[in-house]
């Protein structure tokens, strides 16, 4: 590890970022990279997005670690491994709102080093070093409204699909410790590092689309429950009471099908070391019915904001 941090720096964590990925947002934005045309939507969200993205602007940063739902691996943890991936990323569900052009750089070094440790704390892991694999949909949408000019490394962590397996308190325990692994990983780097968990919150959506998927008169929640259960967590999330939200997790997960099944949150809850102070909520508003949040922790007290 010296060998990679030369300076013998302390690398660190300087935000985490609670990043959704519903394809219908970049679609919205009507990025080049996208070929579908737009009339708008969802801006509750994509504003929300626009100001997270301009304060991430402010902040001195080498890379991004996604740990995302839509990358499903079934025999341990994965992380890419190669420089450069470059392709056309189609959502399976939604090719009619998603077909993106994507190109972008990977950290391999600090891929390699959260995947070392991981391994040295007894989770299986491997490393992507296929040049022909296409990066998921979850990664792509979440970077693009974080970073819009992709000027930053990206590593992804693949879902290890714990929670079908096993249960949500597995997820829960695996993911922690794939937390607390990046986290030392992070720390022996030397480098500055966002983590971006990329999901939903509640995450029912409706089997039907309407016929303009931007028309903003058919969006709502799904149901109310979720809705009460979506408002209780970022209630949870001001009070910075993260190691409870993640206690109610498995819970949380099974009453709203939430995304947090795929493990993501709870590890980058464990990599800040449950946060006891107040997150940074940018908004919230559904799509296609699912619960969605875009928000953030910031370790510095100085930069911290309440921004809703
Ligand atoms: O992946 C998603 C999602 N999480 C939420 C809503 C709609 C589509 O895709
Ligand atoms: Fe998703």
């Amino acid at each position: 590890m010296l060998g990679t941090n030369p300076g013998n720096m302390t690398g660190e964590i300087v935000l985490g970022t609670l990043a959704p990925h519903p394809p219908h947002l970049v679609y919205a934005e009507n990025p080049e990279q996208n070929e579908a045309y737009a009339e708008g939507g969802w801006e509750t969200l994509r504003w929300g997005y626009q100001r997270l993205a301009r304060k991430l602007k402010t902040i001195d940063y080498d890379a991004m670690v996604v740990f995302t739902p839509h990358w499903q691996t079934y025999i341990g943890t994965h992380f890419l491994g190669l420089p450069h991936f470059k392709s056309k990323s189609v959502d399976p569900v939604f090719p009619n709102l998603f077909r993106f052009n994507y190109d972008l750089t990977v950290d391999v070094e600090l891929a390699e080093a959260m995947h070392d440790e991981a391994a040295a704390s007894g989770i299986i892991t491997k490393m992507m070093r296929n040049p022909d694999f296409r990066v998921d949909y979850g990664t792509i949408v979440s970077c693009h409204l974080l970073n819009p000019s992709w000027d930053k490394p990206i590593v992804t962590i693949s879902s290890n699909r714990n929670t079908h397996y096993y249960s949500a308190e597995v997820m829960n325990e695996q993911s922690a410790a794939l937390g607390r692994a990046c986290k030392k990983a992070i720390e022996a780097s030397g480098k500055k590092v966002v983590l971006v968990s990329s999901h939903s919150l509640s995450h029912r959506h409706f089997t039907t689309e309407a016929p303009l998927p931007e028309d903003m008169s058919r969006e709502h929640i799904y149901n109310h429950s979720n809705y009460v259960w979506d408002m209780k967590l970022i209630e949870m999330m001001r009070e910075g009471k993260m190691k409870q939200v993640v206690d109610i997790l498995p819970e949380y997960t099974e009453q709203t099908i939430a995304e947090t099944d795929a493990g993501a949150f709870t590890w980058m809850m464990s990599a800040l070391g449950y946060p006891e102070y107040p997150a940074e909520i940018y908004g919230y508003q559904s799509v296609i019915g699912t619960g969605n949040l875009v928000a953030s922790w910031d370790p510095n007290e100085q930069t911290r904001e309440l921004v809703l």
